[in-house]
């Protein structure tokens, strides 16, 4: 089951700036930095709360590390903003995944990826989904 938004995407072209833009704004003080070669992206996950749950929301900072990255692509044709959502699952992701699937949705991965902190990942295409990125996560 999709259980909760566990991130919102947003590509940047300066990530230490609009980390801090994040920070001095709003307040979200718990930074992790990551860089995901895969992905061709470096990353800023901000936590925003913590739930009775354990489970937390997040924004996710990205900027490409090479001009071959997804990311890249994307910030040279629309400019910095809102590039995915990403749903938190409660089970197994690939489970998820293939259900959707199922449904005549394209998934991106035939196997999970690696995400941050460990978590493993995949993606809807967006064209599937009324134009938005999507993105499973199943925490590690
Ligand atoms: N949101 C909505 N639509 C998007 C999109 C996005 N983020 N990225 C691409 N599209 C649309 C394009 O606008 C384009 O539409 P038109 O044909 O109408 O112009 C179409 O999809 C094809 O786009 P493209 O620029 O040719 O891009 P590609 O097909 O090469 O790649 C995608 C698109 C989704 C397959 C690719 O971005 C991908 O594999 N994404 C998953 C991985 C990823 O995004 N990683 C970075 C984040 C990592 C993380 O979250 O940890
Ligand atoms: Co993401």
């Amino acid at each position: 089951m999709l259980t909760r938004i566990d991130h919102i995407g947003i590509a940047c072209h300066d990530l230490e700036a609009t980390v801090e833009f994040y920070r001095e704004t709003y307040g979200f003080t718990d930074v992790h930095f990551e860089v995901n070669e895969e992905q061709g992206v470096r990353e800023a996950m901000l936590k925003i709360n913590e739930t009775g749950d354990g489970a937390a929301a997040y924004i996710q900072l990205i900027t490409p590390i090479r001009e071959d990255s997804t990311v890249a692509k994307w910030l040279a044709k629309n400019g910095e903003g809102v590039h995915h959502i990403a749903f938190g699952t409660d089970g197994d992701v690939q489970e998820e995944a293939d259900g959707i699937a199922g449904k005549g949705v394209r998934v991106l991965y035939e196997q999970p990826r690696r995400g941050s902190m460990g978590s493993r990942i995949t993606f809807l295409h967006p064209k599937d989904c009324h134009g938005v990125l999507t993105e499973l996560v199943q925490k590690s």
